[in-house]
């Protein structure tokens, strides 16, 4: 399947991970926008957030979960962090595998750009 993030999953591209279990994928963002910028993907291949089914629903709740931890981890947990999933192109999505952005390390805005 040609998916850039299959492609990190399965070790043909290489990235900067950060956490990894048996669903779940997390690794560095190649163009941060933060002090810390991680992706979160699930190693299931789903394209956008239309296409979750309800069999998924743990599935996202994991990439959340996984958000969570890692921003204890970092140490930003208790100062705040922000959490986006863009969905297609006006949402500004541009991989099409589902990703949670985790951003922390500084102050952000709202409503966001
Ligand atoms: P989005 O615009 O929501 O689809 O976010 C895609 C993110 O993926 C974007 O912030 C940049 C990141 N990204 C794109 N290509 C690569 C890559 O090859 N390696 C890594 N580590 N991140 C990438």
């Amino acid at each position: 399947m040609d998916c850039l993030f299959c492609k990190i999953i399965e070790r043909e591209i290489p990235a900067e991970i950060v956490f990894e279990d048996d669903e779940v994928l997390a690794f560095n963002d190649i163009n941060p926008q933060a002090p810390t910028h991680i992706v979160i993907v699930p190693k299931q291949h789903i394209a956008t957030l239309n296409d979750i089914e309800e069999r998924d629903l743990a599935l996202i709740g994991r990439l959340q979960y996984t958000a969570a931890a890692l921003a204890a981890e970092k140490g930003f947990a208790e100062e705040g962090y922000r959490v986006v999933m863009n969905c297609n192109e006006q949402g500004g999505q541009t991989v099409y595998h589902i990703h949670m952005h985790l951003m922390g390390g500084r102050r952000f805005i709202w409503p966001a750009g």
